[in-house]
């Protein structure tokens, strides 16, 4: 009996060995809530690889800023301290101007633009990534972007003197142009600075509302359609060539799967949204025409200050995406 059981013993242990041997584990940091659409995807990613690597690659994915923040995660990647990571294109500006793009006002205003603009930013994001030893996986819009205010807007004068929240450049120098204060939340303490009265309005999509259930404080959402932003998943480069081709392989076929499942879950999720705000008694418009051509003035200037500011890789995406038009 007892030779029996050690025989049994001794062959799991050999049937196991080679499993343990070959297993590489990832911890791959996102900014976001787990229960956000985004990571939702990225965790059925995680999955995918797993499975497609017939377990020789998992992926421990961290939400909630829980690894590190947002903005401290490209770098964190890029030194190795995650070997994959989840962060907004815009957190990127300072570095890499390019993944800016896609938060320049009033270019993109549709899904099928929003595609049409990431296939011509990949190239560049690519070329980018690689000379910091980073490689990108996918990258997936949140969806269009719209205004958030506590009462009826009329016009820019509205946001004078009030605290605008902000989570990146382009939301920083809208809320300058409209002569609020920008005031920095992270994503995941917009409820909590709307119920300690730290912030009035902001620019941000249907769902970041509704994750956040901004409808105690703020009873306005106007569809302005301003962009498109887009989160990408990127993964540390020599982590990545460590891999054997195969689960290489398997982790490319997953990322593209999760871009195109990642883009259908935004634009139901955009729909979604809208209708969440409604029934929760939020009322969903259109700003008045004065002050949309306002706001469209503001978002040209934005966008010439940007296309001065990053030079000749801007022409390479916007002389194509308005050609292709
Ligand atoms: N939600 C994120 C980024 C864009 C969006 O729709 C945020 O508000 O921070």
């Amino acid at each position: 009996m007892k030779v029996l059981l050690i025989a049994a013993l001794a062959a799991a242990a050999l049937s196991h060995a080679p499993m343990l041997h070959a297993q590489t584990n990832w911890k791959l940091a996102t900014g976001y809530r787990a229960e956000s659409f985004h990571t939702q995807n990225v965790m059925q990613f995680a999955k995918d690889v797993e499975q497609a690597s017939a377990g020789a690659l998992r992926i421990d994915v961290k939400p909630n800023n829980e690894l590190f923040k947002l903005n401290e995660i490209r770098q964190a990647v890029q030194d190795g301290k995650a070997e994959a990571g989840e962060t907004i294109m815009t957190s990127m500006v300072k570095e890499i101007p390019i993944a800016g793009a896609d938060a320049i006002p009033f270019v993109v205003s549709s899904y099928e633009d929003a595609k049409r603009m990431w296939d011509l930013q990949r190239p560049l994001i690519d070329k980018h990534f690689a000379q910091r030893g980073l490689k990108a996986l996918y990258a997936v819009p949140w969806p269009p972007q719209g205004l958030y205010a506590g009462a009826p807007v009329r016009s820019s004068a509205d946001f004078r003197g009030t605290r605008m929240r902000t989570y990146n450049q382009s939301t920083i120098r809208i809320a300058e142009m409209l002569g609020a204060t920008p005031v920095d939340v992270p994503m995941v303490e917009v409820n909590k600075a709307l119920a300690s009265g730290k912030m009035d309005n902001m620019i941000t999509s249907a769902v970041t509302g509704v994750e956040n259930q901004v409808w105690g404080q703020i009873r306005h959402y106007y569809e302005i359609n301003a962009w498109f932003p887009k989160n990408i998943v990127f993964v540390n480069l020599k982590a990545f060539d460590a891999l054997k081709p195969v689960v290489q392989q398997a982790v490319l076929k997953s990322a593209q799967e999760a871009e195109a499942r990642g883009w259908a879950l935004s634009r139901g999720v955009a729909a979604d949204s809208t209708g969440e705000l409604k029934a929760r008694g939020m009322k969903v418009d259109r700003i008045p025409a004065d002050f949309e051509a306002e706001l469209k003035r503001m978002g040209e200037k934005f966008s010439r200050e940007w296309v001065r500011s990053v030079g000749n890789e801007a022409n390479n995406i916007f002389v194509p995406y308005y050609i292709q038009r």
